[in-house]
C-alpha cells in the first residue's frame, strides 16, 4: 500500500511564473495544467518517495512507500536485514521493485497526469550496490506492462541483496584499501575519502572473495541511485559523477577510475572485467540518458519522450534542494550530524569526504559525517532537567536557558580558562575514537591544556559545551574551505542552513552562528524530510530546462522563492565572539590530538 502524500498545493502554482521562459515552444510558467512536471525519487534506507514539482519548483504531488509498514514478504526491520555475526547489513532489492510500482500507483491515485512528466531523476542512499545477472538486459527491455516490476525483475539479480551503508563487515578490505596507495592520506587524496566500511570498493572486494561464483556471473554493478535510473531507462544506467565518489574507486582529480584501486578490488577476476561491470561515467550531471522505457508509458501513461536524468546520492541531492552557493554551509542536526558544503577547493583529508559536485563541474561537495549528534545533546538535556528538578512542557527549555546563560567557552572574562570537551555516547569517526567523555581546561594565557576530572559544574556547564564541541569540530574541519565574504571580514560561510530535528532549537542556532559565523546569518530550511527528493526533482528541472551552459545554481537561483523555504533564525558573524572562538578552535584541535594520543597508548 502506498501512503498518499499530503495532497500538497493542488496543481496550480502560485505567484508569477518563470519570466516567460519557453521550452519546446510551450510556456513553462507552471500555471497551466499543461505545464511540464518533473519527478524526483528518494530511495532511502526506510522508504521510497516520489515527489513531483512544476517548472516553478512548486511541489504538486508526493507519494511514499514505507518499507517496514507497507511492504509484503520481506523479513526486514527499518528497511534492512542483518547478519550480526559478520556485521553485515543489507536490503532485499526486490523490495525496492515493489516500492516503485506502489509509489507510481500512489501518484496515479492522487491524479497525476503522467503524460506531463518531462524528466525524472532520483537520489539514492549512498554506497549501496546492486548486482545484476546476465539476463538483466533482456529482462529490462522486455517488461510486460500488465505485470509488476517485482514479478518480472526479481530474477534479474545475481545476488538478491544490496549491501547497505550501515554495513560494517569490511574492516579487512578497508585496511587493504588504506594501505594500497601508501596510506589513508594517499587514498583520500585520490578518491576524496579514506576507506570506510560502507564504501562500495571495499564492499565489492569482499563480495568477490566471499561469492566468487556469483561475482563471475554478475553482468553489471549499479549503485542504489543508478539502479533506480536503470529501471526507468530499461537498461543499466551509468553511475552519476558525484555518487561514483562514494566508492573509493574513482580518482577525482584524474576524472577516471583509479587503475591501481581497480586492480586491488577486482583481484583474480581482473581490471577489464570490473570496468565492464562498473561501466562508463559521464561528467555532465544533467546528461539526458534517454527516454523512459515503454513499460512505464504503457502502464502509467508517461509520454514516450519523458527523459531519464542521472540519479545521484542522497547527500549530493540534499545540496541541490536549494541554490547552495560555494561557501554556504548546510548542517543536518539529526541523530547524527552531517555537514555539507559546495566548494571550489579540493583539500582531502582522512577525516572528511570530497565528492564531485552533482551538477556543476569545477565544484566539489565537502562532507563531514559524524556518528554522534542528537543523542549526545539529549543526554545532557535530560541530565540538566534532572538536576533542575522541574519538568518543563518544552523539554529543551532548561537546556536552552542554561546554554545561553553560560558565556562562550565558559569564560566570564576573555582571560579566563576555556572549558571544552568531547561527548561521544557512540564511537566516533570524526575523530576516530571510542565512545566516552573528556573535559579539558584551556588557558589562553600560557597555552596550557589540561584534562580535568573536577572543576566543571556538571551537567550545567555541559549544555553550552556540547553544542560548542560539535560546532567547533565543524569549524576546525571546514575553515580551510571558506573565504572572506567582504573587505575586513574573516573567512567564514556566507549562510549557514540548519536542517533536521535540531534545527528547531534557537539556542543551538545562536551558538552555531557565533562559532561558524555566516556573514548573511543562520537559516532554518523548512522542507521537512523532503530535501533529497526535492534536490533530485530540481536536478531534473535544471537538466531539462537549462539554456546552453546555464549552471544549476543560476537556474534554480532564479526560480527559488526563498521566503517559501527558509527562515532566518539567528545572526551569523559577530565580531569579537567569532575571533574568540577562533582561539578556541586551536585548543580544540590540540585537545582532540591529545585524546587520540592517550587512547592509542
Ligand atoms: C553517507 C552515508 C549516508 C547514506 C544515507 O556517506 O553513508 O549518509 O548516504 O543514506
Amino acid at each position: 500500500m502506498a501512503i498518499n502524500g499530503n495532497g500538497v498545493h493542488g496543481s496550480a502554482a502560485n505567484g508569477n511564473g518563470v519570466n516567460g521562459k519557453h521550452t519546446n515552444g510551450k510556456s513553462t510558467n507552471g500555471h497551466s495544467s499543461q505545464g511540464p512536471l518533473y519527478i524526483g525519487f528518494d530511495l532511502s534506507t526506510q522508504q521510497l518517495k516520489g515527489l513531483v514539482v512544476n517548472s516553478d519548483l512548486k511541489v504538486v504531488y508526493v507519494s511514499k512507500f514505507d518499507f517496514d509498514a507497507d511492504s509484503k514478504g520481506f523479513p526486514i526491520k527499518k528497511g534492512v536485514m542483518t547478519n550480526e555475526a559478520e556485521h553485515e547489513v543489507y536490503a532485499p532489492v526486490a523490495l525496492w521493485l515493489q516500492a516503485l510500482d506502489s509509489v507510481l500507483n500512489g501518484l496515479r491515485s492522487q491524479g497525476l497526469d503522467f503524460s506531463r512528466v518531462k524528466g525524472i531523476s532520483a537520489a539514492g542512499q549512498q554506497h549501496g550496490s546492486v548486482y545484476w545477472g546476465d539476463n538483466a538486459d533482456q529482462l529490462l527491455t522486455s517488461l510486460d506492462s500488465k505485470k509488476t516490476l517485482e514479478d518480472q525483475l526479481s530474477g534479474a539479480f545475481s545476488h538478491p541483496y544490496s549491501p547497505n551503508w550501515q554495513d560494517a563487515s569490511t574492516q579487512k578490505e578497508c585496511d587493504e584499501f588504506d594501505a594500497f596507495l601508501g596510506g589513508q592520506e594517499e587514498l583520500a587524496f585520490a578518491t576524496g575519502s579514506k576507506a570506510h566500511h560502507r564504501f562500495t570498493g571495499p564492499q565489492i572486494l569482499r563480495f568477490q572473495r566471499k561469492y566468487p561464483d556469483v561475482y563471475r556471473k554478475t553482468q553489471r554493478i549499479s549503485l542504489v541511485s543508478s539502479f533506480l535510473a536503470s529501471l526507468f531507462l530499461g537498461r543499466i544506467a551509468p553511475f552519476d559523477i558525484s555518487d561514483v565518489c562514494g566508492m573509493n574507486l574513482w580518482n577525482i582529480k584524474q576524472g577516471a577510475y583509479d587503475e591501481k584501486l581497480l586492480k586491488l578490488c577486482a583481484g583474480k577476476f581482473g581490471v577489464e572485467d570490473l570496468k565492464r561491470k562498473l561501466g562508463h561515467v559521464y561528467e555532465d550531471g544533467g546528461l539526458h540518458l534517454g527516454a523512459i522505457d515503454r513499460y512505464f508509458v504503457e502502464r502509467y501513461g508517461f509520454s514516450s519522450d519523458c527523459t531519464i536524468l542521472p540519479a545521484t546520492g542522497d547527500n549530493p541531492a540534499t545540496i541541490l534542494a536549494l541554490p547552495l552557493r560555494p561557501s554556504d554551509a548546510m548542517v543536518s542536526l539529526g541523530t547524527s550530524t552531517t555537514f555539507l558544503m559546495s566548494t571550489p577547493s579540493y583539500k582531502p583529508d582522512p577525516a572528511t569526504h570530497f565528492f564531485n559536485h552533482p551538477t556543476t563541474a569545477g565544484l566539489y561537495m565537502f562532507m563531514l559525517c559524524y556518528k554522534n549528534g542528537g543523542l549526545a545533546r539529549e543526554q545532557i538535556r535530560d541530565a540538566v532537567n534532572d538536576k533542575l528538578g522541574d519538568k518543563p512542557s518544552d523539554v529543551w527549555a532548561n537546556f536552552d536557558k542554561v546554554a545561553l546563560q553560560t558565556p562562550p567557552m565558559g569564560q566570564k572574562a576573555t582571560s579566563d580558562t576555556m572549558k571544552m570537551g568531547l561527548f561521544f555516547p557512540r564511537p566516533e569517526i570524526v575523530p576516530n575514537v571510542r565512545s566516552g567523555q573528556w573535559r579539558f581546561d584551556y588557558d589562553l594565557n600560557d597555552g596550557s591544556l589540561h584534562e580535568t576530572h573536577g572543576g566543571w559544574n556538571k551537567p550545567l556547564d555541559e549544555a553550552r559545551a556540547i553544542v560548542e564541541s560539535q560546532f567547533l569540530s565543524l569549524r576546525l574541519r571546514s575553515r580551510g574551505l571558506t573565504t572572506s565574504p567582504g573587505a575586513g571580514m574573516p573567512a567564514q560561510p556566507r549562510r549557514v542552513y540548519l536542517v533536521g530535528g535540531g534545527s528547531k532549537n534557537k539556542a543551538i542556532a545562536k551558538i552555531a552562528g557565533e562559532i561558524l559565523g555566516g556573514s548573511d546569518g543562520v537559516y532554518k530550511l523548512e522542507i521537512g524530510d523532503n530535501a533529497c527528493a526535492l534536490g533530485a526533482a530540481y536536478k531534473a528541472v535544471w537538466a531539462m530546462e537549462r539554456t546552453d551552459g546555464q549552471t544549476f545554481e543560476d537556474l534554480i537561483g532564479q526560480r527559488w522563492k526563498e521566503e517559501d523555504f527558509i527562515e532566518k533564525i539567528a545572526d551569523g558573524y559577530q565580531k569579537g565572539v567569532f575571533e574568540q572562538y577562533g582561539k578556541a578552535v586551536e585548543g580544540f584541535e590540540r585537545m582532540e590530538l591529545q585524546v587520540l594520543a592517550q587512547e592509542a597508548k
